[in-house]
């Protein structure tokens, strides 16, 4: 009796379960591996542009709230004519041959590598929103998010999302800010005007939206709310870039991004009564607690125009805060420097220029002027020089302290200029001025 041999095939057959079990395995850790660099990777990028030009990870509705301008891209102080400027542009609605006719004027030249920045609503309202778009992808141009950008980015998620992009269907069910929020005591006809306002303002954003390519899109869904242009110079300190505005007392990083696209006023705590930001400096008795409850809570943003103009508020603290920064003389390290905000949206105000706040919207989408702040490099001997003021016909409501401005700013070696188009010649389709 003999008992049966294994049979011979078996061993080999065990080798290859064997060896299949095993690359199974090694397939299996090599797919986690792969899913898991590819979270890691998809992190890593986030971080690493959080402080450059945004990349295309921003979606059309979720915006990045902050970016930085690499300090590369910042004027050399006192590097002379022939040295990059800064250039900051205002609301330019679509007004392409206005945009064109504004870098002529200022002389934007791509090889001397002038950086140029938008506050925001490059499109909507004018003929032609692509084409600014473009130009400013040709320049490797920088921007914020304005409130019709985040519009015209929304409409063209809804409309994604319905899947109905040839239907120009009239439902209502978003519920984007609007320039002008209802407000508690208004009336029926007032509410209606404003309805109508909203439907007619979805309408033109689903519009341009398909009238943009999708690289179009996807630039603009790429540039962040606030852009922190960094330290320009002692004089101006840090400078950012946002469309509507900022709240004091919040840091950058909390700011809530709606607000950002479309604040015009604060609501103060004493915006009832005689409230004037400008006492916070002259009342020294007073100083220091009104200051302080200013920049904590109480300045909440008004969804109309009530209340006081956020760049005015906003002046007056980071003027508040100079002076105790002199005050404290050397005797505390480094003092904090300001922080000036170049903004747009407020085309009704038109140029606001303050010491620390930059209101940059000359309303060219109703025919008013294109605006340009450019911060350019004062010569080694600029200070003796006496800085001429280029644009004569602008109404700018300076503040009273302002005469000097320009001087001290050169002193730092850079100074600003203000350059402006009329938009209503563009239109008529006249020679550039
Ligand atoms: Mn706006």
């Amino acid at each position: 009796m003999g008992r049966p041999e294994p049979p011979p095939a078996r061993p080999q057959r065990r080798r290859i379960t064997t060896a299949g079990a095993v690359f199974t395995i090694l397939l299996l850790a090599l797919l986690c591996y792969t899913r898991y660099s590819e979270k890691l990777l998809s992190v890593v990028p986030t971080i690493m542009t959080q402080d450059t030009q945004p990349q295309f990870h921003a979606s059309l509705t979720k915006p990045t709230l902050l970016a930085s301008l690499p300090p590369s891209a910042l004027p050399k102080p006192h590097g002379g004519p022939k040295s990059p400027r800064l250039i900051i542009i205002g609301d330019v609605h679509g007004q392409l041959s206005a945009l064109d006719a504004l870098l002529a004027k200022v002389g934007y030249s791509g090889a001397r590598g002038d950086v140029v920045i938008f506050t925001g609503d490059m499109v909507n309202k004018g003929p032609d929103s692509g084409g600014v778009v473009d130009r400013a992808v040709e320049m490797g141009a920088y921007s914020v998010r304005g409130n019709h950008e985040d519009r015209v980015l929304r409409a063209w998620d809804e409309m994604q999302a319905k899947g109905s992009m040839d239907t120009d269907s009239e439902t209502e069910t978003e519920t984007d800010v609007a320039e002008e929020a209802e407000g508690d005591v208004e009336t029926e006809k007032k509410k209606h005007k404003h309805k109508h306002k909203h439907h007619k303002g979805k309408k033109e954003a689903r519009k341009t939206a398909k009238s943009l390519t999708s690289a179009q899109r996807s630039w603009l869904a790429a540039r962040p709310v606030i852009l922190r242009v960094g330290a320009v110079s002692p004089y101006y300190g840090d400078v950012v870039v946002v469309h509507g505005g900022l709240v004091p007392g919040i840091p950058l990083e909390k700011q809530d991004p709606q607000v950002v696209m479309n604040i015009r006023t604060l609501i103060t705590p004493s915006s009832s009564t005689s409230f004037s930001p400008e006492s916070l400096v002259s009342d020294n008795d007073s100083l220091d607690s009104s200051a302080d409850s200013f920049s904590h809570s109480h300045l909440k943003p008004s969804e109309g125009r009530e209340g006081h103009p956020w760049s005015k508020v906003w002046n007056a603290l980071e003027k508040e805060k100079q002076k105790k920064n002199s005050k404290k003389g050397g005797r505390h390290g480094t003092p904090e420097p300001p922080t000036t905000v170049v903004y747009g949206h407020d085309a009704k105000t038109g140029l606001s220029v303050r010491r620390y706040a930059f209101g940059i919207d000359s309303n060219c989408a109703r025919g008013g002027e294109l605006t340009a702040l450019v911060f350019e490099p004062t010569s080694a001997s600029a200070a003796m020089s006496n800085p001429s003021d280029t644009n004569t016909n602008i109404n700018t409501n300076k503040d009273e302290d302002e005469d000097d401005s320009e001087l001290a700013a050169a002193r730092h070696g850079i100074k600003h200029r203000l350059v402006s188009v009329s938009c209503r010649a563009q239109r008529i389709g006249g020679r550039h001025v």
